[in-house]
């Protein structure tokens, strides 16, 4: 019986609500462990492979915020039930913010909870792997918000997935156009890098780039995107005013090799390097400095730009924006998308663009999806735009024939 091999693990500070989960959770036919001990959960977590967890977001010794974030670092593809006695806003909120980090959030439970609540959260419409820790590719019965039809949610990436992909040619790069938010003329293009797997489809970078940074795989995919992106570029954009932005991750490893990599295609490529931006989120700016304010700054004078990507979520701080040689910044798209509805979305916009404007640094908002948004961004002076609203991330062809028509 593969039900029978379900597992859940659960972290709670109150044993009595975690006897109540394992009573329920073994009734529908879970195995169950139950700690109150952050440590001991993770230990569990790695030795004994849960493909169901339940997690209370408040306790004493962590927060439970703070293990969502933990296990997302660590990819846990495991069933998630947050669970907690706080307001139903901030439940919520937790568990949106644990579901955009990528992880499985099969519900979140208020306590006091009714058990039948509980006992839909396990139901076996989940066809389980059966093998443990597995229940990738299994469909997916959460109300994860971001779900998007006919995209690979589940795949559990390896190195040797990535690996394999890049023998064999698997990865492609799309572009989404940038506007000037003033005119609607075309100023350039983000690549956005994409997986198409042979088994599980459209593979979304959040899938895999994780895994890449963990596995040092990251610096090939990022030369990979450049083989990619440079060569079409130059073909259809060089020597122009138009701009290429490229992700970089974090865990990039950035030395003087880097800076003369990307001199020497810009001139294969025939390119300028002031044609290139660079976006950066939680630069390694935060291990090493100096050594990364050094190389930021060579990057500048080589004319490169540097972008500080999703600005306003936490991954970004307002003192690197500040201490770094920035020349752009982007608004993340969760306050651009609720701009057009909330009050609070647009004060941060344009606090935002604001204190670029005062730093000296042209700013990109990313998420635009209406007409309504566009014409705030132009209105508080906002420089560029990127979005659905403006053009989805389009192949090679079609992006290079892209010729804007949005209206100011
Ligand atoms: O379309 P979108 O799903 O492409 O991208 C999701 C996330 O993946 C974004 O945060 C984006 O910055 C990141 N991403 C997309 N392409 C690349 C890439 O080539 N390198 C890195 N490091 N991140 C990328
Ligand atoms: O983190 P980064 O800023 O690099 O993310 C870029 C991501 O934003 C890509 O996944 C891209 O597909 C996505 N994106 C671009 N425009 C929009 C938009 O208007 N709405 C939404 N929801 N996502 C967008
Ligand atoms: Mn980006």
């Amino acid at each position: 019986m593969p039900v029978a091999q379900r597992r859940l693990l659960i972290l709670d500070d109150d044993p009595g609500v975690g006897q109540t989960i394992e009573l329920v959770a073994r009734t529908a036919g879970l195995e169950t462990r139950f700690t109150s001990s952050p440590g001991q959960f993770f230990e569990w977590l790695d030795q004994w492979q849960p493909d169901h967890i339940a997690i209370d977001l408040v306790m004493p010794d962590m927060d439970g915020v703070e293990v969502l974030a933990r296990l997302a670092q660590r990819s846990c593809r495991a069933r998630i039930i947050v669970t907690s006695g706080v307001d139903g806003r901030v439940l919520d909120a937790a568990g949106r913010s644990a579901s955009e980090r990528g992880l499985d959030i099969v519900g979140v439970l208020p306590k006091p909870f009714m058990p039948s609540t509980l006992r839909r959260m396990f139901a076996p419409d989940v066809p389980s792997s059966g093998s443990p820790g597995g229940v990738a590719l299994a469909a997916s019965a959460g109300a994860v918000p971001h779900a998007s039809p006919g995209v690979a949610k589940r795949f559990l990436v390896t190195p040797a997935d990535i690996r394999e992909g890049l023998a064999h040619d698997q990865f492609y790069a799309q572009y989404q156009p940038k506007i000037s938010c003033t005119d609607g003329t075309l100023v350039g293009f983000e690549a956005l890098m994409r997986w198409n797997h042979p088994v599980h489809g459209l593979v979304p970078p959040d899938l895999f780039i994780g895994c890449a940074e963990n596995s040092g795989l990251i610096d090939t995919l990022t030369q990979k995107m450049f083989d990619l992106s440079f060569a079409w570029f130059g073909r259809h954009f060089g020597q122009s005013s138009i701009r290429l932005s490229i992700n970089i991750s974090a865990r990039s490893h950035l030395d003087d090799g880097f800076i003369d990599n990307i001199s020497q295609r810009c001139s294969q490529c025939g390119l300028a390097p002031g044609q290139l931006i660079f976006e950066l989120t939680e630069t390694s700016a935060m291990e090493d400095p100096v050594a990364s304010l050094d190389l930021l700054t060579r990057m500048r004078m080589k004319g490169m730009h540097l972008s500080i990507d999703d600005l306003g979520t936490g991954f970004s701080s307002l003192l690197q924006l500040v201490r770094l040689p920035f020349s752009e910044l982007k608004v993340d798209k969760s306050f651009v998308i609720t701009a057009a509805s909330s009050t609070e979305s647009r004060q941060v916009v344009q606090a935002i663009v604001g204190l670029g404007r005062s730093l000296g640094i042209q700013s990109t908002a990313e998420g635009v999806e209406d007409a309504e948004t566009l014409r705030f961004l132009r209105d508080i002076g906002c420089n560029f735009a990127q979005g659905f609203h403006i053009a989805r991330p389009l192949a090679a062809e079609a992006a290079a024939q892209w010729s804007g028509g949005v209206p100011a």
